[in-house]
């Protein structure tokens, strides 16, 4: 079933470069609503349970690390056809292959760095709002 929401993360390199306004201003911009929202640190721990899903890919660990490296800031996003439309937003995940105007094109410095998250869909962008949000904590 389509939902309206998605899940995103600012990325270690983004918070830790003072970006966390001007990521969040482009998602504003870009007519997604702030349903949830908070600043984290993940351990490496959940960073590798956030990320099971690519527990066989050659990058996994370093992607953990990277992860865990410092705070992530964590929202749940609305929009219709939010999904598809927040990944259009985000850019490729590597930046050198992003458009013009997305995220990741402005503040990604690495294919690893790459400054946000998207959900990559419907089913995931529910598990992973929930990973990091209560019921209570999602208007
Ligand atoms: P994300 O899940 O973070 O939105 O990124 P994505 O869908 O564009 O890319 P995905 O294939 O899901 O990879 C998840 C994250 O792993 C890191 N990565 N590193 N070193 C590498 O070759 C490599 N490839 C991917 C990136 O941080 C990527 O966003
Ligand atoms: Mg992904």
């Amino acid at each position: 079933m389509a939902t309206n929401r998605t899940f995103t993360m600012i990325k270690p390199d983004a918070t830790q470069e003072n970006h966390i306004g001007g990521i969040l201003n482009m998602i504003e911009a870009g007519g997604f609503r702030i349903v949830a929202l908070k600043k984290t640190l993940l351990t490496a721990e959940r960073a590798g349970e956030f990320y099971a899903v690519h527990k066989e890919r050659p990058f996994y660990g370093d992607l953990v690390k990277y992860m865990s490296s410092g705070p992530i800031v964590a929202a749940i996003l609305e929009k219709d056809n939010a999904v598809a439309d927040f990944r259009t937003l985000i850019g490729a995940t590597n930046p050198t292959q992003a458009e013009e105007g997305t995220i990741r094109k402005k503040y990604a410095k690495s294919i690893e760095a790459n400054a946000v998250h998207g959900s990559d869909s419907d089913e995931n962008a529910q598990i992973e709002g929930n990973f990091f949000f209560g019921a209570n904590e999602q208007f």
